[in-house]
This record gives structure tokens, sequence and C-alpha cells, in this order.
């Protein structure tokens, strides 16, 4: 096995300290950071989040796996400035306003990192006011809202209604999600798109950002 294929199996094993020394290596033998992130790092992120689109791997499995993941990018994100690596998009993601949940969103964010998004995470308990600011001062494509309340999956649609006020609402892609949410739900509030869980998420912001 190379050493790209060994930073992607160990990277799908959560073991972070050996992702550190197989992508330190890599840079040893000359690997450009560019292949160690796509071939290696995201090469593995991709096979953990098509497992857990298919119930093969859970919560925890995908948690050690970004954790490994995010070892592996900060060694390499000085490197892969100098080379001009740009990220494929930018998007903006919070939970909404009144919503404290957020383990979900994280997984969200970390899947589309790992399709090579760079991800503003706003946190927990955002309002359509930070939304919009966030858009308006980081220029992102996406704006992506978690709610797992039925009583906060309303403030999605306030999001959008923020958005068009602003006018802002044509230049970016809402997406949403989260236990309650739907795709009717999606349609009825003006969204863009509705997905049901992280790694689709990331699947679908990659195809808005390179449509
Ligand atoms: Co809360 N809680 N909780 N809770 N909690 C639920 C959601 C609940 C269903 C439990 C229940 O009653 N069975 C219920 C909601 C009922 C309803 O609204 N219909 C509930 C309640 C009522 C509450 C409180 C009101 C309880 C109280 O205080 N009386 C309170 C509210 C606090 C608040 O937010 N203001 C509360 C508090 C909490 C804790 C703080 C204790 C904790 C949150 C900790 C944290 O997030 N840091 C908590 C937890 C852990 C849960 C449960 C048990 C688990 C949620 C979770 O993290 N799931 C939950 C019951 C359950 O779901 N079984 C429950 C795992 C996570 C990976 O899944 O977030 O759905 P999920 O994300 C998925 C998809 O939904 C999707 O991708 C993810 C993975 O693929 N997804 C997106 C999520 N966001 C997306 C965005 C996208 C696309 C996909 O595009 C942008």
């Amino acid at each position: 096995m190379s050493v790209l294929q060994d930073i992607s199996a160990a990277l799908q094993r959560g073991r972070m300290p050996k992702v550190k020394e197989l992508v330190t290596q890599a840079l040893e033998q000359g690997e450009s950071p560019k292949a160690i992130l796509e071939d290696g790092l995201l090469a593995g992120m991709s096979v953990i989040g098509e497992k857990f689109k298919n119930n093969e791997v859970f919560v925890p499995e995908v948690l050690v796996a970004a954790r490994a993941m995010n070892a592996g990018t900060a060694l390499l994100k000085a490197k892969l400035q100098e080379e001009g690596v740009a990220a494929k998009g930018k998007a903006v993601i919070g939970t909404v306003k009144g919503d404290l949940h957020d383990i979900g969103k994280n997984l969200v964010k970390l899947m589309l990192e790992g399709k090579g998004l760079e991800v503003i995470d706003l946190g927990v308990d955002v309002s359509p006011e930070k939304f919009v600011e966030a858009v308006n001062e980081q220029g992102a494509q996406l704006v992506c809202c978690s709610a797992l309340l039925t009583t906060t999956m309303g403030e999605m649609k306030h999001v959008v209604e923020a958005l068009e006020k602003a006018g802002v609402r044509d230049k970016v892609k809402v997406m949403v999600g989260g236990a309650p949410i739907t795709q009717s739900f999606c349609d009825a509030i003006g969204a863009d798109a509705y997905t049901p869980d992280a790694a689709s998420a990331a699947d679908k912001a990659l195809e808005f950002v390179t449509a």
C-alpha cells in the first residue's frame, strides 16, 4: 500500500496519532500536500461518509475519524496555503435560534470539510440576523441550518426571510436538516435543499458549489 492509502486506512480507523505520523512521513517523502489531502485524508473521510449513510458505521466512528482528519489537515494547512490550494467553496453553518443541539450540526460541518469546503461554524442558537451577517462578511455560497426541535424548526423560515430582506437570497443556497425536517417543510419555507444526513448534505453542498 502507498503512504496515501495508509493515511486513508488509518483515518477510517480513527487512529489520530498514526494519521499524524503518516502525513509527516508522506511530506518527508515528497508527496504534495494536495495529494495527501485529496488521495489520503479526503479519500478516507469519503469512505466513512458513505458507510455512515449506509448505517455501516455510527456517530462515534465518524467523530474519531473526523478528529484524525482534523489532526492531519492541521499539519497540511500552512503548506496548502503556500501551494494555493483553494477551498472548493464556503459555507456558514449553525443550529437555529433557540436550539442548542449541535452533534448533528458538527457532523455536517465535518462532512462538508471532508469534501474540501471551508465551513464557518456559527455555533448554536444562531439568529437569522447572524446568518445574514456571516454571509455578508464571509462571502459564503451556502447557508446550512440545523434544527432538532419542532419548536425551533420554524426559525429556518426566518433565516430565508432575513436573507431575502437583506437582498442576498439569490447569492446563496439554503440547506436545511435535522431530525424534524422534511422535504415538504423545506419546500414550504423556500429553502433550496433538505438532506436527511450529514453525508448527503456534503454531497449536495459540493453539487451546489461546483454547479
Ligand atoms: Co434534546 N431533544 N432536548 N438534548 N435530544 C431531542 C431532539 C428529542 C427528540 C428527545 C425526545 O424527546 N425524544 C426532543 C425533541 C422533541 C421535539 O421537538 N419533537 C428533545 C428535547 C425535547 C430537548 C429539550 C427541550 C429537553 C428539555 O430540556 N426539556 C432540550 C432543548 C434544549 C434546546 O435546544 N433549547 C434538549 C436538550 C438536549 C441536550 C442538551 C441534553 C442534548 C444536546 C447536546 C448537544 O447537542 N450538544 C440533547 C440530545 C443529545 C438529544 C437527543 C437524545 C440526541 C440528538 C442527537 O445529537 N442525535 C435527541 C433524541 C434523538 O434524536 N434520539 C433529543 C445524534 C445526531 C447525530 O443526530 O442531530 O438528528 P441529528 O443529526 C443528524 C441528521 O438529523 C442530520 O445529520 C445528522 C447525522 O447524519 N442533520 C442535518 C442535522 N442537521 C443537519 C443539517 C443539514 C443536513 C442534515 O443541512 C444543513
